[in-house]
Order: structure tokens, then C-alpha cells, then sequence
């Protein structure tokens, strides 16, 4: 039911991707993210909440200083590079060993933060709003997350069609540039310019819009797909959440990028436990 996958990452053991579900914590080091204000309280609240999704067992630590929220400001590169480079080097120095990804469209915040420490890029824009990002990651030789999002999308064009041609142009992109294939994981981008009737269908054909024998991450947590159905504002919507990385698993996810990492953690071993049987030791 899931295709398994071993992807190298520099200084720390590979990205084992199969039927063992990955939870990657977001980590938004935006001013609307921790309320406290403030440059240095808000690198000292996301450190400190880096340190809490390590301890609720996330496998990945995504990192991000720009809002893709639908009308969020704009962050300049040094901008950019103010939120998220503090936050790195503190888990950089504390010895952290989980992989640290870096969510970024940019190819220098993208090249700043590997060289601190990322191991991963995390592209909401597939490698087609700058083409040096898939430079950036053939030099470091490090995973590119490929998102679909096509603002300005054809609404003749079955979503399956568009997502199956912009996937296309983003395998392109990194393969002209010298990434290795398997060093790419696609995510549908679940909520990017798509409305909620494509959304529901994509999570349970995800497949048919996906080229095949990638490894795939499903991102839903507590987004408006979810908000609109239960009428629930975004800090209710944990149990839709919950219902999505489950389905998603079920359709053949392999990480999940979360808010809520202990939750999602226990459903997703409920889940692979239910596929593939309790952990041996349990058996
Ligand atoms: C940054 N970001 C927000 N939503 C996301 C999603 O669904 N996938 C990925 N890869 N990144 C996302």
C-alpha cells in the first residue's frame, strides 16, 4: 500500500519512507505565530517550541518565516533570514539530531539554512517561482519537498491534469539542474488554490494526480478545508485534522506536516498498526 523509499541526508541517517508514517511539526517563526511580540521573544518562543515537538516525537522540524496564509505579508530575504537563522542555530547548538527542514520559496534563505544545519527544503512552489532553488539543492545534495500551487490555475483543466503537468515541469526542473529523482518528495498542497469539493477529492485519489513511485507528504493540519466543513475556527479543528492524516495515510502518505505532533503521532500508529499489523515487540 506504500511505497518505500531510503533518502541520504547530509550528517544524519537517512529518511526512511514506507509504511511507517513521518510526522514533520510545523515550526512558523512568523510575528502571528507566538503572540509575545518582539524579534528576540519571538526566536526564544519558537526555539522553545521547537524543543516541545521534539519531545512529543516529531521526526522532522519545518521551519518557516513567511506566512503562506492568503493575504500574509510579503518577508524580504534578510527579513526572512532575521526569523529563521536565530531559530536554527539554537537547535543547531542544543544538539538536536532531528532533521530540521527549511520552508522556504527562496534560493538564499534556502542555501543560508542548510549551510547552518537543514537537511531538507520544503518548496510551496515546487521549484518553479526561482529554478535556482533546484541548484541549491543539487549542490548540497539535500531532499526537495515539491509543492503544488498554481495561483493562476485553468478551472477547465481537471485538477488531476494540472497537478499531473506541473509535476512534470518541477521533476524538469530538479533534473536539469542535477537533483537526484530520489531526492524529491511531492505534496498535493492541500488548500493552495483549490476549492473544498478538489481538496476532498483529491485526498482519496491523490494518486491519480501524482506521477507515480514518489514518495508523498500530505500537509491538512488545521486548514480552511477543514474550518469550512466543521464551521470551526483554526485552533478547533484538531480532530479534522486528525480524520485527514489518517485518510491520507490510508491513500498512501507517507509525512504528514502537523501543528499538533503527539496527537497526529498516536493516530498515525493507530493507523499503521491497523495496515501493517502492531510494532513486533507488541505482537
Ligand atoms: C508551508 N506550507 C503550508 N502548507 C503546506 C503544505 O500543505 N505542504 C508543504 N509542503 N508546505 C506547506
Amino acid at each position: 500500500m506504500h511505497t518505500s523509499h531510503s533518502i541520504p541526508l547530509p550528517n544524519r541517517p537517512p529518511l526512511i519512507l514506507g509504511p511507517r508514517p513521518l510526522v514533520m511539526g510545523i515550526l512558523n517563526v512568523t510575528p502571528d505565530s507566538f503572540s509575545d511580540g518582539g524579534q528576540h521573544n519571538l526566536v526564544a518562543a519558537a526555539v522553545a517550541h521547537a524543543h516541545q515537538m521534539i519531545a512529543e516525537g516529531t521526526d522532522i522540524i519545518d521551519i518557516g518565516g513567511e506566512s503562506t496564509r492568503p493575504g500574509a505579508e510579503v518577508v524580504g530575504v534578510q527579513q526572512e533570514l532575521d526569523r529563521v537563522m536565530p531559530v536554527i542555530d539554537a537547535l543547531i547548538a542544543a544538539g538536536i539530531t532531528t532533521p530540521i527542514s527549511i520552508d522556504t520559496y527562496k534560493p538564499l534563505v534556502a542555501d543560508q539554512a542548510i549551510q547552518a544545519g537543514a537537511v531538507i527544503i520544503n518548496d510551496v512552489h515546487g521549484l518553479q517561482r526561482a529554478p535556482e532553488m533546484a541548484e541549491v539543492a543539487a549542490l548540497h545534495d539535500v531532499p526537495v519537498i515539491a509543492m503544488h500551487w498554481q495561483a493562476d490555475r485553468d478551472h477547465s483543466v481537471p485538477l488531476a491534469d494540472d497537478m499531473l503537468a506541473y509535476f512534470e515541469r518541477s521533476v524538469a526542473i530538479a533534473q536539469a539542474a542535477g537533483t537526484s529523482l530520489d531526492r524529491l518528495i511531492l505534496d498535493p498542497g492541500f488548500g493552495f488554490g483549490k476549492t473544498l469539493q478538489e481538496n476532498y477529492h483529491l485526498l482519496s485519489n491523490m494518486h491519480a494526480a501524482l506521477p507515480p513511485n514518489f514518495p508523498l507528504l500530505v500537509g491538512t493540519s488545521r486548514k480552511s478545508m477543514i474550518g469550512k466543513l466543521l464551521d470551526v475556527p483554526a485552533e478547533e479543528r484538531l480532530a479534522g485534522t486528525i480524520a485527514t492524516t489518517v485518510l491520507g495515510y490510508i491513500n498512501g502518505g507517507h509525512i504528514f506536516r502537523v501543528h499538533d505532533v503527539r496527537a497526529n503521532r498516536d493516530a498515525l500508529r493507530v493507523a499503521q498498526a491497523t495496515l501493517y499489523g502492531p510494532p513486533p515487540e507488541l505482537r
